[in-house]
C-alpha cells in the first residue's frame, strides 16, 4: 500500500482484505450501466459486521467516500465509483446465519446471492419469493438497497414486503438492529422500510432476516402470441379474473429477434408484434380447464392469435428463456434504459401516448419494448446505432426522457419502477417526488450519514 491512510486502515484491520490492483478497481468499480469510468480508490472486502463499522468511521475520519457494493447487476449506476470512493464489496458476508421455522424467517448476511436464499428457503420447504434474471449474481444487500421487484411482484410484491428484519452500519458507523423480525412492532418510526430502496445513501445492510412463504401449487406457463398492443391489458384483465397468475410479462418482436438471435428457440412459426409470458397455479384437473377457457376466450376475442404451453420444466424455462434473456441478449448495443411505471389502470392510454412520443421522439433508433405490465412496469430499451458515438447517444435519449417525464407526470407514474435513481435518473428525480419529499430526503440523509460519505453523488 502506498496510501497512508490506507495503511492505517489495514493496520488497524489487519484480517481485512483490500486491493488497489487495476483489474479490480474496474471490475468493482462498476455495474452493469458501463457508463462511467470506474476509478475507485480500493476495494475492500470485509468479513465482519465491525470490520463493516471500522472501514465508515475510518472514512469518516478522512472524508472519503464509500460505495456498498453487492452483484453489481443494477442498471442505473447505482453500485458506479468514479471518483477515490472506497467500493466495500459484501462478497465475503455471505453466509446464512440462521432459519427459525415457527417464524419462517431466514437470516442472512447481505452479501448472500439472490439465488443462493432461494435455494436455502426450498431446502427448508418454503420459499423466498422474489425472483428475476439476475439471481445467480445479484446479492440479496443490494436487491434491498434497491428494493427489487422482478417477475413475480403480482403475487408476491417487492423485496420490501419480505424483509423482516435488518442490521444496518450507519453513516456515522453505529449499528442498527431494525423490526428483529416482529410481525407487529408498532414503536414508533419503522427505519427498516427507510433503508429499503435507500440505494446505499444511509448506510450499509450487513444483515437480513427475510420472511419465507409456502411454495405454490404446481404451475403452468403459456406463451401467447397478441396481434395489437391494446388487446395487452384486455389479455390481462381476462387472465386476472379467470387464473391465479403467478407472473404476467410481454416483451415485443424486436426483443423476441434479440433473444432468438442469443441462442434462444423459436416458439411458433410466425411472427407477431407482441407477446406475453404468463405463469398461473395448475394443481389440478379444473384449474387446467380454466387455464384453456382463458386461451379460448382470447381467441374468439381476437386479443391472442397463437399460443404454446410447457408441459415439461424444460419447456417452460425455454419459455422463460425468451422473456428473461432479453437484457443480456441487448447488452452488446449498449442500450439507453427506461424503467418506467404508471397504475396498473393507467397502461393503456400510457402506452398509446408513449408509443407516440417514442415514434417521434426516436425516429431513427430501435427500440424494444418488455417488462412487468401486470405490475404497470414496462422497461423501454433504446439500442445505440453501432457508429453513433455513446455520450452523443446518451444525449439524444435523455432529450427524450425530458418529453417522457412529462408524460409520466400527467399519468401520475414514476421514472423508476424498480431499478433505482442511482446516476441515472438522477436528473429527473424532481418530476416524481416533490420539492418537499426531496427537502426531507436530503434531511434524512444529513442525520444518517452528517459527512456524505455513503454512495455519494447517487439519488440525491
Ligand atoms: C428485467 O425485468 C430487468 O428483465 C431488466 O428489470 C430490464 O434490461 C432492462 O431494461
Ligand atoms: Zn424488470
Amino acid at each position: 500500500m502506498t496510501d497512508p491512510r490506507l495503511d492505517e486502515l489495514t493496520r488497524q484491520f489487519p484480517d481485512l482484505k483490500v486491493s488497489v490492483e487495476p483489474g479490480d478497481l474496474e471490475h468493482h468499480g462498476r455495474d452493469w450501466t458501463r457508463r462511467w469510468t470506474p476509478a475507485p480508490r480500493c476495494i475492500a472486502w470485509p468479513a465482519t459486521v465491525e470490520e463493516v463499522q471500522g472501514i465508515v468511521r475510518w472514512a469518516n475520519r478522512h472524508q472519503v467516500g464509500i460505495v456498498p457494493s453487492g452483484g453489481r447487476t443494477g442498471l442505473s449506476g447505482g453500485a458506479v465509483a468514479t471518483d477515490g470512493e472506497v467500493v466495500l464489496s459484501l462478497d465475503r458476508m455471505n453466509r446464512v446465519l440462521a432459519f427459525d421455522p415457527i417464524d419462517r424467517t431466514l437470516t442472512v448476511q447481505a452479501g448472500i446471492a439472490l439465488e443462493a436464499v432461494q435455494g436455502a428457503a426450498r431446502e427448508r420447504g418454503l420459499l423466498y419469493p422474489v425472483d428475476f434474471a439476475a439471481r445467480g449474481s445479484c446479492q440479496i444487500g443490494g436487491n434491498i438497497a434497491t428494493n427489487a421487484g422482478g417477475i413475480r411482484v403480482i403475487r408476491y410484491g417487492n423485496t420490501r414486503q419480505w424483509v423482516a428484519g435488518l442490521k444496518v452500519v450507519t453513516g456515522t458507523g453505529d449499528l442498527l438492529d431494525l423490526n428483529r423480525g416482529l410481525v407487529k412492532n408498532a414503536s414508533g418510526y419503522d427505519f427498516r422500510h427507510l433503508v429499503v430502496g435507500s440505494e446505499g445513501t444511509l448506510g450499509i445492510v450487513v444483515e437480513a432476516t427475510l420472511s419465507l412463504t409456502s411454495p405454490p401449487p404446481p404451475s403452468q406457463v403459456m406463451l401467447l402470441a397478441v396481434p395489437a398492443m391494446d388487446a395487452l391489458m384486455k389479455v390481462f384483465a381476462e387472465a386476472r379474473h379467470r387464473l391465479s397468475l403467478e407472473a404476467f410479462e410481454f416483451f415485443t418482436d424486436r426483443a423476441l429477434r434479440h433473444v432468438l438471435a442469443h441462442g434462444a428457440q423459436r416458439p411458433f412459426e410466425g411472427d407477431h408484434p407482441f407477446y406475453v409470458v404468463t405463469e398461473f397455479d395448475a394443481a389440478d384437473a379444473r384449474a387446467e380447464a380454466a387455464a384453456l377457457a382463458f386461451f379460448e376466450s382470447c381467441m374468439d376475442e381476437g386479443w391472442v392469435v397463437d399460443g404454446a404451453i410447457a408441459s415439461s420444466e424444460a419447456q417452460a424455462a425455454a419459455l422463460w428463456r425468451l422473456r428473461e434473456g432479453i437484457t443480456e441478449s441487448l447488452a452488446p448495443h449498449k442500450p439507453y434504459k427506461n424503467d418506467i411505471s404508471v397504475r396498473i389502470s393507467a397502461v393503456p392510454a400510457f402506452m398509446e401516448e408513449m408509443q407516440q412520443l417514442l415514434t417521434t421522439g426516436y425516429p431513427d433508433f430501435e427500440v424494444v419494448w418488455f417488462g412487468h405490465i401486470g405490475d404497470g412496469n414496462l422497461h423501454i430499451n433504446v439500442l445505440k446505432p453501432a457508429d453513433l458515438d455513446n455520450a452523443l447517444f446518451v444525449e439524444q435519449c435523455e432529450h427524450v426522457t425530458s418529453l417522457l417525464v412529462d408524460t409520466l407526470a400527467r399519468h401520475g407514474g414514476s421514472i423508476s419502477a424498480e431499478h433505482g435513481i442511482g446516476l441515472v435518473k438522477k436528473p429527473w428525480l424532481g418530476s416524481v417526488r416533490s420539492e418537499a419529499e426531496i427537502t426531507l430526503m436530503r434531511g434524512i440523509k444529513a442525520v444518517w450519514d452528517p459527512n456524505g460519505i455513503m454512495n455519494p453523488g447517487k439519488l440525491l
